[in-house]
């Protein structure tokens, strides 16, 4: 009886803060250390089994590098929580990329974001929406994404993949914003730079990558279907209000969902997200109504071989 199989488990990753959104966006969007990790820990006890974390200045929450800032939440969420920590090495498009690596080779995290292509990131948009903004820093970096990229060459990802995967035993998000990277990907794989089987996070929605639409979902997992045969795992983040249609069609397909602050600030027509722990819970009546269980940290370290 089908009713009664076991359902596969589906890994619900919550991404707290990023650096994209920013403060005046949202009240709720988590910038002080204390409340990154507040948000970081009610996502995990609401079903989140991978927490991906950017840090940000604490006196006026703009995206920072520093391995300092990182250490003032990092610890307090492995205490309260045995959720997977997954470092960012996307950081911002203004950092540079010993920046970006900075709090990551020094704190050598189970799991970090690996950009798998350089890109136009279009974070300008969202400046339009808003008129008085709290720091001056906000409509500043919003403006200055117009005229940079994203970078993420070929041997980026070679250092980063060495530097972390290699020498720190971290294991990867591989975020692919377009079908392109899906074949950059398994370009390092057929130069036996990924040994295992990939995490792949399809990226939707992002001004400069493929657009959020549910035929670009089909298409970058055919793709990868042809590029990686049974041997990958992938996830969805759709950008904005594409986010819980975009996850919800991955989870159906047999994929992994990605939720929070960082990718979408609002809970559907209810307004802004009051916290990520609300998106959390939100994808997870979905997955249960699905008959889709939710995935614990316990499963991830085994789906995906981490060094625990
Ligand atoms: N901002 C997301 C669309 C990273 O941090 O390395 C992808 C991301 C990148 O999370
Ligand atoms: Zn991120």
């Amino acid at each position: 009886d089908a009713g009664t199989r076991s359902a596969p488990k589906v890994v619900i990753t919550c991404a707290v803060t990023g650096s994209i959104h920013t403060p005046t966006m949202s009240p709720h969007l988590p910038w002080r250390p204390e409340d990154i990790a507040a948000q970081a820990i009610e996502a995990a006890e609401a079903g989140a089994a991978i927490l991906h974390l950017h840090a940000r200045d604490p006196k006026d929450g703009r995206p920072s590098p520093d391995p300092e800032v990182f250490l003032q939440f990092l610890p307090r969420i492995a205490a309260a929580t045995d959720a997977v920590l997954n470092i960012s090495t996307g950081g911002s498009s203004l950092m540079t990329l010993e920046q970006r690596l900075e709090a990551a080779l020094r704190i050598a995290p189970e799991m970090c974001s690996l950009n798998m292509g350089s890109m136009n990131f279009g974070l300008h948009p969202l400046a339009d929406r808003y008129q008085d903004w709290q720091f001056a820093w906000e409509p500043q970096l919003l403006e200055a994404t117009r005229s940079s990229i994203f970078q993420n060459t070929f041997a980026d990802i070679e250092a980063i993949l060495r530097r972390l995967g290699e020498d720190c035993g971290t294991r990867f998000e591989f975020e692919c914003y377009d079908v392109g990277h899906l074949y950059t990907l398994a370009h390092f794989r057929d130069r036996g730079l990924i040994p295992h089987p990939p995490f792949i996070q399809f990226v939707l929605g992002v001004l400069g990558g493929i657009g959020g639409d549910a035929s670009h979902l089909f298409h970058m997992k055919q793709t990868a279907d042809r590029l990686f045969g049974t041997d990958y795992i992938f996830s969805v983040l759709g950008a904005g209000r594409r986010q819980m249609p975009l996850i919800t069609i991955g989870a159906a397909l047999g994929g992994h969902v990605r939720v929070g602050l960082e990718d979408n600030l609002y809970d559907g027509r209810q307004g802004l997200a009051p916290s990520n722990a609300v998106q959390v819970r939100r994808i997870r009546t979905i997955l249960e109504a699905l008959s889709l269980e939710v995935a614990t940290p316990a499963d991830v370290r085994a789906m995906l071989g981490l060094k625990g």
